[in-house]
């Protein structure tokens, strides 16, 4: 049965609305309109789809065709005039709201040597990647971390933070990833600036990383009671070294090769409550198997080239070059090389749609497990 008929065939049968237009009844949608209302059945089978319909499209965005104008933006803008000089990612399936995909946003900041972008604090949660330039630094609420290539640092909402680059340092170029679209839907976005525009630095410089990055331990004793991980920074090194170490050991996920959370190390659980990001480690040659997911994801190349296959369309990609899958989207993933592993570093959404109980994956089953190409 074709899936247009077999859709009707469903609508007919399992009770989907299903009344066609009468004068009457047109008339009657007119009555309800002009009294700020209508018939639910008019509205029910778009409201209730049979399973998650992303608005959101895949979309590859190339990193060597975007930097040149990330990097005008250093000539047009002060980050006194902009409070952040970022370049933001738009999902061409949404007019509603400035998405990267589903509700989740993500841009790209540049800062050049001795500029400092003043601190402020919000309800949405905020990520970032490093991408390049050195001399790079972050404050969260009074923590002053270090900023290196692929290194991962989290803004957990309502912490203050600002960022800024050493007067030694570098142009710098990190991706930005915030919540932002879900917490102006939810309508509990808070935003604040500093009294003081620039806040104090606290604590010694890379605290939370000395304190809470060193694996499989912690001080003795030491408690934490926040919502979000007491570790802020995960650098680039330690993360590779992990994934190597675990591909040595491990056939690893047939849908995501070798793939390890960022956690909260005090919890084991993400590191904020909204976002969680991965990084994964593709081998040589490597060709995972399509599945979905309900959830948004947002990809970077963090090393190495391949491609991605998404809702049946393929995505090349090489290293800083950013992606994203749609919710409840199929896709698989590609190492384009067989010699080089390849790395994809991602954030998402799974926290929030887990705390919601809305979670769900599901691997293909037809075609041995591989998306048929959309011509
Ligand atoms: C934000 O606070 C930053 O702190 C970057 O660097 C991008 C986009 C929307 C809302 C807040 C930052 C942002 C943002």
């Amino acid at each position: 049965m074709a899936t247009d008929t077999y859709d009707q065939f469903r609508e007919d049968m399992l009770g989907r609305a299903n009344v066609a237009d009468t004068p009457e009844l047109v008339d009657f949608y007119h009555d309800l309109e002009s009294q700020h209302a209508g018939a639910l059945w008019t509205v029910a089978n778009k409201i209730e789809p049979w399973e998650p319909e992303s608005d959101s499209v895949p979309v590859l965005w190339e990193y060597d065709r975007l930097r040149d104008h990330v990097l005008r933006a250093l000539k047009l803008v002060s980050p006194e005039q902009a409070g952040r000089r970022v370049v933001y990612l738009a999902n061409p399936g949404r007019t509603d709201v400035t998405a990267a995909v589903g509700w989740l946003y993500t841009g790209l900041q540049v800062m050049g040597p001795g500029e400092v972008a003043s601190s402020h604090r919000h309800s949405a949660s905020a990520l970032r990647f490093i991408m390049e330039g050195s001399g790079a630094f972050t404050n969260v609420d009074g923590h002053k971390m270090t900023l290196g290539r692929n290194d991962f640092v989290l803004t957990p909402n309502g912490t203050w933070h600002e960022h800024g680059v050493a007067e030694d340092g570098s142009v710098c170029i990190w991706q930005d990833g915030l919540d932002i679209p879900l917490m102006n839907a939810l309508e509990a976005n808070f935003y604040e600036v500093h009294p003081d525009l620039q806040q104090a630095v606290s604590f010694p410089i890379d605290d939370s990383t000395s304190t809470w990055g060193s694996p499989g331990l912690k001080p003795a004793g030491e408690t934490w009671s926040k919502r979000y991980s007491p570790l802020l920074k995960y650098e680039w090194e330690p993360t590779y070294e992990a994934l190597c170490r675990l591909e040595k050991v491990s056939d690893g996920s047939p849908y995501d090769g070798i793939h390890m959370d960022y956690v909260n190390p005090f919890t084991g659980g993400p590191p904020m409550s909204t976002m969680g990001a991965s990084m994964q480690l593709l081998r040589p040659g490597e060709h995972t198997k399509a599945h979905r997911e309900v959830g948004s994801f947002v990809y970077q190349c963090a090393k190495g080239h391949g491609h991605s296959i998404i809702g049946g369309k393929r995505f090349d990609w090489k290293e800083k070059d950013i992606f994203v899958v749609p919710s409840w989207m199929w896709h698989e993933h590609v190492n384009g090389s067989g010699s080089e592993d390849a790395c994809l570093f991602s954030f998402h959404d799974l926290p929030t749609m887990r705390a919601l109980g809305l979670y769900r994956v599901e691997g293909l089953a037809e075609n041995d497990g591989y998306q048929p190409l959309a011509s």
